[in-house]
């Protein structure tokens, strides 16, 4: 009998071990697993300049995400300094990592009025270029820049920030010179360049019924004069409280009823207190003022982290609803240290927008959120 007890003991804690096992070995899903689109990231230049050297940033990146996108490295400034004057290096060097990692790779941005070398609209009296200059300029370098990355890259961001807030149209220089229809160049351009590579207009302010009504108009005008336009980015830098989640939800609705896919391009949140409007709009600064930057050591109290999460879950429940328009989920950035919020509208503030923390460890409510499931107890 004292045997059989023995080896009854024996056997139930091998069965224990044995019920247990699945428990230890179950992988936990990587960030990309949790989503029902694609889910990308932002890749700021150091870490560009960084990648191959085998770096926590990187591994973490090809680990979490399948979409990547330059923050900065495939904009107008960087890839023509001087006009005629084209430097490729450091994003191809982006775009191969990338493709060797199985990461998708959205080509950021052909025309804006943000990063735009001076010599792009300008004369060199610094007086406006002509209607005909301006055109050859902008065909030039869309059609060297996507004929350049054919193949590697398989969506362009074509125009961005075009529209105000108010629904009017943004007066930078190529509107000066052109009027709305350098919008429309634009897009024949890239299409002409590569008519496989998806074409798309990406905005911020994404709250604003006035901007969404115009953003809607240009997708209907654009096709209806015969152009391709294949989707509308939302780039959805927003605050821990405000826009509203039905504000979202509408601008959804209103543009996706045009016939385009939407993504979500530039996702952040801050949770510092508003040093300026809520706009991305990146000529606005604003002195320094400590009380504007309540936790300058790294640490986001308990409570705020909490709000971040729940914040960050309820914009995902969102777009999970929407999972069959929206294409894509792209955070602005890596982790809080790499964040442009840090410097903008207030250069040295400490924030916390992301979902990996300064020392690169991931948020506790970061998986559930996305999964849209409810936050465990803090
Ligand atoms: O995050 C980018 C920052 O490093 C640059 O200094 C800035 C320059 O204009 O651009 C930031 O990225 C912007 C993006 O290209 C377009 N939408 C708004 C983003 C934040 O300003």
């Amino acid at each position: 009998m004292k045997h059989l007890a023995i080896i009854a003991l024996v056997l139930s804690s091998f069965v224990a071990q044995a019920q247990e096992i699945p428990v230890f070995s179950r992988k936990t899903p990587t960030l990309k697993e949790l989503v029902p689109f694609r889910l990308g990231v932002a890749v700021s230049t150091p870490q560009v300049e960084a990648l191959g050297s085998g770096s926590r940033k990187e591994k973490l990146i090809a680990r979490h995400f399948n979409q990547v996108v330059a923050e900065n490295c495939m904009k107008s400034f960087a890839l023509q300094p001087r006009e005629g004057e084209f430097h490729f290096d450091e994003a191809d060097k982006f775009v191969d990592w990338a493709r060797a990692n199985n990461l998708a790779v959205v080509g950021h941005v052909l025309v804006w009025h943000s990063q735009l070398p001076v010599w792009f609209a300008k004369n060199a009296d610094g007086s406006l270029c002509s209607r005909e200059t301006l055109l050859a300029r902008m065909e030039n370098h869309i059609k060297t820049v996507v004929a350049h990355f054919k193949g590697r890259v398989y969506a362009w961001d074509v125009v961005n920030e075009a529209i105000e807030a108010d629904g009017s149209y943004r007066r930078n220089d190529f509107f000066k010179i052109l009027g709305e229809e350098y919008i429309d160049a634009a897009f024949k351009f890239a299409n002409e360049a590569d008519p496989d590579i998806q074409l798309w207009y990406n905005d911020y302010g994404n709250e604003s019924a006035a901007k969404n009504a115009t953003i809607a108009a240009l997708v209907r005008r654009l096709k209806d004069s015969g152009l391709r336009i294949d989707g509308v980015g939302l780039q959805t830098h927003v605050r821990i409280d405000e826009p509203s989640v039905d504000a979202y939800e509408d601008a959804i609705k209103t543009i996706s009823a045009e016939g385009v896919k939407l993504a979500i391009t530039e996702l952040d949140v801050s949770v510092l207190p508003a040093a300026w409007n809520l706009s991305a709009e990146i000529s606005s600064r604003a002195a320094y003022d400590a009380k504007f930057n309540p936790w300058p050591e790294g640490r986001l109290p308990d409570d705020v982290n909490g709000r971040l999460g729940e914040r960050y879950r309820e914009l995902f429940l969102l777009f999970r609803r929407y999972s069959s328009i929206i294409e894509r989920v792209t955070f602005w950035g890596l982790s809080d240290g790499d964040s442009w919020l840090n410097d903008f509208p207030m250069a040295g503030r400490t924030d916390y927008p992301l979902l990996f923390d300064r020392s690169l460890r991931l948020k506790p409510w970061a998986r559930r959120a996305l999964a849209g499931q409810k936050l465990r107890d803090r």
